[in-house]
């Protein structure tokens, strides 16, 4: 249940192009009107700001760009993505969370924030350094009616997302690096991290977790990735709304989603393929400790790279190590 200001706050956000009177907030919250005043006070003392008028009543002009459930719901445009949202300033793993929550039985959309992650991890219980409150750290529970072959789409769906976001808000071109790196001028500005439950022929659900480093600057970034890594900040030199960078993502995230539900892949496949990383080239690649090369030429349909080998014929890569520098 959430709080009275919570609520307040909903009302406010949802009505923000007219004014709405002191007596209409006190009934919708079952207050007094003093009560809703001094709730107001409180908001314009964290930074909210509000037109005013006699006889009128109040209009939210202004949320304070800090990210909390009711900042980043305020700009959602979406039905289920990020209609429940959990912030915390601090946590373990927004992914670990996320997954206690599916598995508990939350409903699709919830969406998991952290300001900053003292256990963040990537693929393969990798690190991922985000111990500091400079990047975007989500992860959101989805329930996609796929078979689990289909689930490594999810990562490639969230790469487009991704790149379209950095885009907007950048106006650079983004390229994905398969299967789930975003990388700017050839350094990794993000990674998704998919995770997903399935038995049979459905999937019960799928995390997705979304590191986006967003206002580091080039003397934040430490060892080991120094030299690997790069943030919105270090390649424009300006700093973003950490608030508006995660309603954006959600908002795309659900039109592409329900899109993919809808319609299929082939889509997201034609999208990523014109920003993956070296498509076209040679590269290694290490199978069974063997190192073999070929072009990379294709995306399957379940996710995996194709290439043309030297003998010229078709090889699909799962998990192979491929060297890509
Ligand atoms: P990955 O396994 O592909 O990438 C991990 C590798 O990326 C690390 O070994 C390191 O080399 C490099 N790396 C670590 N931190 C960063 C960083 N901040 N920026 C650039 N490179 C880095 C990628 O895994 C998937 C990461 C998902 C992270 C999100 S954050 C929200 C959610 N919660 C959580 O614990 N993980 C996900």
């Amino acid at each position: 249940m959430s709080s009275t200001r919570e609520q307040l706050i909903k009302l406010l956000s949802h009505h923000a192009n007219t004014f709405v009177s002191g007596q209409w907030l006190s009934d919708q919250l079952s207050i007094s009107r003093t009560a809703v005043w001094k709730q107001i006070k409180q908001l314009e003392e964290d930074g909210y700001r509000f037109e005013s008028v006699p006889n009128k009543g109040y209009r939210l002009t202004y949320i304070p760009d800090k990210v909390s459930k009711n900042t980043v719901y305020w700009g959602l445009k979406t039905k289920s993505i990020g209609k429940k949202i959990e912030h915390y300033d601090q946590i373990e793993s927004t992914q670990t969370l996320a997954i206690k929550r599916a598995q508990e039985g939350c409903d699709e959309g919830l969406v998991i924030i952290a300001e900053k992650q003292i256990a963040g991890r990537g693929r393969r219980a990798r690190h991922w350094d985000s111990n500091h409150d400079k990047g975007v750290w989500l992860s959101l529970v989805l329930r996609p009616d796929i078979m689990p072959i289909q689930s490594p789409q999810l990562t490639l769906l969230t790469a487009t997302v991704l790149l379209d976001v950095i885009e907007e808000i950048t106006q650079l071109k983004p390229e994905v690096k398969w299967p789930n790196d975003i990388l700017i001028n050839g350094k990794k500005v993000a990674g998704i991290l998919t995770q997903a439950q399935a038995e049979h022929d459905q999937v019960h659900y799928a995390v997705i977790g979304i590191g986006l480093n967003v206002n580091q600057e080039k003397s934040e970034l430490t060892d080991p990735i120094k030299h690997s890594a790069t943030s919105l900040q270090i390649e424009t030199s300006k700093s973003y709304s950490k608030q508006l960078v995660i309603q954006t993502i959600l908002n795309r995230f659900e039109e592409v989603y329900f899109n993919y539900l809808k319609d299929g892949f082939k889509s997201i496949k034609t999208k990523w393929l014109k920003s993956a990383y070296r498509l076209g080239e040679r590269l290694e690649y290490s199978i069974n400790g063997e190192v073999k090369s070929g072009v990379f030429i294709d995306l399957s349909d379940d996710g995996c790279l194709i290439i043309e080998n030297d003998d010229r014929q078709q090889e699909k890569l799962y998990t192979a190590k491929i060297h890509w520098f």
